[in-house]
């Protein structure tokens, strides 16, 4: 039996990789953040009460608290485990915020990356154990070329994008420098039902939802210009496997080569409660009005732009396609807004009235 290591397990991508680890019949074990409050939701309550008792009843299935900027405890739990496979994906992955917070980003980010690597290699794991790096579009940033590709040169927009580079070329080197597998995933935008609330397509869908049901009175967001290459998470952890599958040590991109403005996810989300949007004005003016009722239900809060934004991604997923056999457009983009929107439906049908929106 495989023996998998998973940090940020208890994250969107960690929790469905989790389980389709456990599908192929791997041992799991996954780092766990303490927390003062409970925070194993993605484990737990995200999922349908089948899904939750196949995961946590599941005696292939073991939690450590752990936290990747702690080199000693991360070379402990490694050594205990000496997994075949490693999944680095902890990360303060929050771009605004890693403008609030870019020390500690690059702690996580960065750090946290070598504190893995260099793990395997005092360990003497180097033979053994293979390891996938959570790397990002955001290295593209300002993009250099379109659609972006395994090539194209970076210029990362943002203490997030930076920290993450010196994760990309830190698992590049021990690769190069100690014959390691270690590995990066290039992975463009991926969504689902359980992305983090403030991430752009969780926030519209959530309060598409919540407006719909009369629960919420408006939706606030930044730049609806932005054009992002979005997919579904769970279509995507299968890549992470893949690539760690895959006969030689390289890396890949991942992305659907589609894109899609900010507006437009706007509209197709409330299009699937119900509600058809009509937009007015421009810039920071600009509105999203209900037809239907003329209610201003969508406006623009510059507290919400970044000091540096990455105005559009758009990634080519051909080696991906070609050498790993994946499928880029499993699920749509108008089937990904519908999976979310259904979900939150749902969710907030049980909820009482938003007091209080923070992000
Ligand atoms: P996410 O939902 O924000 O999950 C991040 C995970 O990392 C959570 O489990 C979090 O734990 C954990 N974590 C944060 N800091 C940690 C630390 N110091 N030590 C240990 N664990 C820590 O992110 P995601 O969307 O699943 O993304 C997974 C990875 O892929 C991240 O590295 C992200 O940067 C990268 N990525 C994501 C995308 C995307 O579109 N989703 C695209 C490209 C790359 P808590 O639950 O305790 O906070
Ligand atoms: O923003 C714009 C915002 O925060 C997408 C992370 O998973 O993907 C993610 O990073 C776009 C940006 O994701 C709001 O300015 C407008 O242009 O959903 P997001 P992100 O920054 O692309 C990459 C690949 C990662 O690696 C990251 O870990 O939407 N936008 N209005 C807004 N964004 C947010 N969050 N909130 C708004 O109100």
């Amino acid at each position: 039996m495989k023996k998998a290591l998973v940090t940020g397990v208890t994250g969107q991508d960690g929790s469905y990789l989790a389980e389709f680890l456990l599908d192929k019949g791997y041992e799991v074990h996954g780092l766990i953040r303490r927390s003062s409050s409970y925070n194993q939701e993605r484990l737990e309550d995200l999922l349908t009460e089948e899904e939750a008792n196949a995961l946590l009843n599941n005696s292939n299935f073991h939690l450590h608290y752990g936290d990747v900027t702690d080199a000693l405890n991360v070379t402990r739990i490694i050594s205990e485990i000496k997994p075949d496979e490693i999944y680095n994906l902890a990360a303060q992955s929050h771009v605004r915020v890693s403008f609030d917070m870019p020390g500690y980003t690059l702690d996580v980010d960065a750090k946290g990356t070598l504190n893995i690597l260099e793990a395997v290699r005092i360990l003497s794991l180097t033979e053994k154990t293979r390891v996938y790096q959570a790397s990002t579009s955001e290295l593209y940033g300002k993009v250099q070329e379109v659609p972006q590709k395994e090539t194209t040169p970076f210029y990362p927009r943002s203490p997030y994008g930076v920290a993450k580079i010196y994760g990309f070329w830190i698992t590049k080197n021990y690769r190069e420098s100690y014959n390691m597998f270690a590995v990066n995933g290039i992975l463009f935008n991926h969504e689902s039902e359980r992305r983090g609330e403030t991430f752009v397509t969780r926030k519209i869908t959530l309060a598409a939802s919540r407006i719909a049901q009369g629960k919420q009175e408006k939706l606030f967001l930044g730049n609806l210009n932005s054009l992002r290459d979005w997919g579904y998470a769970k279509d995507y952890v299968e890549c992470m496997w893949l690539i760690l599958q895959h006969d030689k040590p390289e890396d890949f991109v991942i992305a659907t080569g589609e894109m899609h403005t900010v507006r437009e996810f706007v509209e197709f989300a409330f299009k699937h409660t119900g509600i058809h949007i009509e937009w007015q004005g421009d810039g920071i003016d600009e509105k999203g009005i209900n037809k239907e009722t003329g209610e201003v239900i969508v406006e623009v809060d510059p507290k919400f732009f970044r000091p540096a934004e990455v105005e559009q991604l758009l990634g080519d997923p051909t080696k991906s396609k070609t050498l790993l056999g994946w499928n880029p457009t499993k699920t749509s983009f108008e089937q990904l807004v519908q999976i979310m929107v259904e979900a939150d439906m749902r969710k907030v049908e049980n909820e009482e009235k938003v007091k209080v929106m923070f992000d």
